[in-house]
């Protein structure tokens, strides 16, 4: 029942497309040329967007949740302060890219309607729940900043709205990702709890902060199209070695030690290289087996229905609004 999309693909019915139509299309994403709402476009690239953009924006809205936990909790008046700010960025990037989303042609109810029937996927990081502070921490730095790698690409995205979209979200992700460094630096060098409390956060997130950047490249189905039509600009597993090339120095820096016996930098590639990676355990956790698959999407079904009386009054205001300037504009 709470399994993520396992049943929705971005097929749809087979659109057989103009040859010539389509040629000139491949021959401009080739070509580095953006690709705007009103231009033609096959049916498959929009569907494409469709699928990850609205992902993304569940992603950025579901993700609220873990961080939520801890508003009330945070150990100082600052640490809350910022905190709540992170968190409503997270909520205005999922509007931006709900926006960019509808210039596809989708309502922002469908693509809504289909993360709330269990049919969307969002990222699977999300599922995991935050126990401690550092947990605030480890999701600034590690989330985020495998968040910022996968997202400074798509800012040369083909599709004009995206690209737009994650340039000003990447700009306030690198600062949540700074911000998330900073709280582990703190404790890091506090005291013997609170760098215990630091290790427990890394020991937890380091794996599934891994699995952000989607499956292998051997086994990812939609890489090869979405980067002939430059909405990825780099493979799956290129990502995540940069991601880890960046962050295991950043991590030694704090004193703190990966939870992988097998890391080791090869002076040959200039590349850390990890021990294997549990795809079993994301397969789990896409399936709807995540420790908090259940539970974000009670609270988000939850939220959606408490929300219901704010939409229906804008709706009625926006009416009533309408109503009253056409009877201005026709005095
Ligand atoms: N989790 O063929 P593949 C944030 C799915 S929010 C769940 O490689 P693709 C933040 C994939 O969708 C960060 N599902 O797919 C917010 C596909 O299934 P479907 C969110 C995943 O699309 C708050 C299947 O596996 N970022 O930053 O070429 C606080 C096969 O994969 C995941 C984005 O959404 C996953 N991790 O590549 C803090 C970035 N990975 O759709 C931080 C935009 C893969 O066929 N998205 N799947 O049912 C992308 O860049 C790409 O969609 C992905 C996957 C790299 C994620």
């Amino acid at each position: 029942m709470y399994a993520q999309a396992l049943d929705q693909k971005d097929k749809g019915p087979a659109v057989i497309e103009d040859p010539e139509r389509l040629a000139r299309f491949e021959a401009r994403c080739a070509a580095d040329e953006k690709i705007e709402p009103k231009d033609w476009m096959p049916e498959a690239y929009r569907r494409t967007l469709i699928r990850q953009v609205s992902q993304h924006a569940h992603s950025e809205v579901i993700g609220m949740q873990p961080e939520g936990n801890w508003v009330t909790r945070a150990p100082s008046l600052k640490r809350k302060a910022v905190l709540l700010s992170k968190i409503q960025d997270e909520a205005g990037h999922g509007l931006y890219l709900y926006s960019a989303c509808e210039t596809l042609g989708v309502s922002r109810e469908e693509v809504v309607e289909a993360l709330l029937a269990g049919k969307a996927k969002y990222s699977s990081i999300f599922n995991y729940p935050t126990l401690n502070w550092a947990d605030m921490g480890a999701i600034g730095w590690l989330v985020d900043g495998a968040a910022i790698m996968n997202q400074i690409p798509l800012c040369r995205c083909s599709y004009g709205p995206y690209a737009r979209a994650m340039i000003r979200i990447c700009k306030e992700e690198s600062f949540h990702q700074r911000q998330g460094y900073e709280i582990m630096l703190t404790l890091a060098r506090g005291t013997p709890a609170q760098k215990a409390m630091a290790q427990d956060a890394l020991n937890r997130w380091w794996w599934p902060c891994l699995m952000m950047f989607g499956p292998p490249d051997a086994v990812s189905e939609h890489s090869s199209e979405s980067m002939r039509w430059k909405i990825k600009r780099f493979s799956n597993d290129d990502l995540r070695q940069k991601f880890i090339d960046a962050t295991v120095p950043q991590g030694l820096f704090l004193g703190l030690t990966f939870p992988d016996p097998e890391l080791k930098f090869n002076e040959a590639t200039e590349h850390w290289e990890t021990g294997p990676i549990d795809w079993s355990e994301f397969k789990r956790v896409l399936a709807g087996e995540g420790p908090c698959n259940r539970q974000r999407m009670r609270v988000r079904r939850q939220t959606e229905a408490d929300g219901a009386w704010v939409r229906e009054a804008a709706r009625v205001h926006a009416k009533k609004r309408a109503a009253r300037q056409a009877l201005q504009a026709a005095e």
